[in-house]
């Protein structure tokens, strides 16, 4: 997206902001938060406090404990689908519609919808619309509202922006992580942000349901086409025997892609709507976008996912492969 462009969102939050009589903010999270839902809820909540507004950050889902380290995590209010929500102004971060922050659009009462998104997909459900596939994390679209308006960065802002883009270019890992991503973390790292110590709560604090689920997924794990592809699931009853989170099957997929000569790798597991999920990493060749569209799913090239009716997790994996048999691997 052309750099005006950019100016022209972030001049129009900017006037939101300073709009006196927007006084009260709600900033939701989506669904299942990760570092960057979290890292730029928060640090929003932190950059509207300078201005003297009052946040709410709301989830439908609890904090996963390995982010439970930044500060202001405890502010966060958990609410149900059913509550009634009101304010000046609402701010979505990273959700492609508003269902996908788990609350209903009719129990939300505000005057004007603000959309932040660094997906492809998005239903641009709000007044503005900031919808921008390449910055590879929403922390740094709320950096540069920081960077605009010209608000001193604080540490406890840098630590949930750092969070945001560490875990969302996977350790600085992924094809996201350009040139523009290391000048912002120098920037907020200078605040004081403790690197290891956030390393360690977010990678280095496995749980023993962990393992528990790191068990089965072994034991489903398979390989096709000459390797090429690798899949597994996990099932219901498995889930409650041993207890296993949502957070335990985070990176389920990643870990799959990371297997040396694997192209495409799949991942399914049941949701608390009674659907299963299923999640798509590709690494060079294959556009798993393309894949997950077909069947009204969204995402990146490389990563994308969507939701699947059926009784069983090993139904879902017999029909998904059926597609994934098809793709064309190597280029
Ligand atoms: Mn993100």
């Amino acid at each position: 997206m052309p750099k005006e462009q950019n100016k022209k969102f972030l001049e129009q939050i900017n006037n939101i902001i300073l709009d006196d009589t927007n006084k009260t903010f709600l900033i939701f999270a989506h669904q299942n938060p990760d570092g960057d839902a979290l890292g730029s809820a928060l640090a929003c909540k932190l950059l509207l406090e300078n201005f003297n507004k009052k946040v709410q950050v709301i989830s439908i889902d609890k904090t996963p404990s390995k982010y439970k380290f930044l500060q202001n995590s405890k502010t966060i209010e958990n609410l149900s689908k059913d509550n009634k929500i009101s304010a000046d102004i609402a701010m979505f971060m990273e959700c492609s519609n508003i269902s996908r922050s788990g609350f209903d659009e009719a129990n939300i009462d505000v005057k004007t919808i603000i959309n932040i998104d660094h997906h492809k997909v998005n239903d641009y459900y709000g007044y503005i619309n900031w919808v921008d596939a390449t910055y590879a994390a929403v922390s740094i679209m709320i950096y540069k509202i920081f960077k605009y308006m010209n608000v001193k960065i604080s540490k406890a802002a840098a630590e949930c922006m750092y969070t945001g883009i560490l875990t969302d270019t996977g350790r600085f890992q992924y094809s996201n992580t350009t040139l523009d991503v290391y000048d912002i973390v120098k920037e907020l790292v200078k605040t004081g942000v403790d690197v290891n110590a956030i390393y360690r709560e977010i990678y280095g604090s496995r749980a023993k349901s962990y393992i528990s689920f790191m068990r089965i997924f072994f034991n489903h794990l398979e390989f096709l086409k000459d390797d090429l592809i690798a899949i597994s699931y996990i099932e219901q009853d498995e889930i409650d025997l041993y207890g296993i989170s949502n957070e335990d099957s985070d990176g389920a997929v990643d870990f799959l892609r990371d297997i040396e000569g694997v192209e495409l790798a799949c991942f399914i597991k049941p949701k608390s709507n009674g659907n299963y999920k299923l999640s798509l990493r590709s690494k060079k060749c294959v556009s798993v976008y393309e894949a997950a569209k077909e069947f009204g799913g969204g995402g990146h090239k490389y990563a994308a996912g969507f939701e699947m009716q059926a009784d069983s997790a090993k139904e879902v994996k017999q029909k998904i492969l059926k597609v994934l048999l098809e793709q064309k691997l190597w280029c």
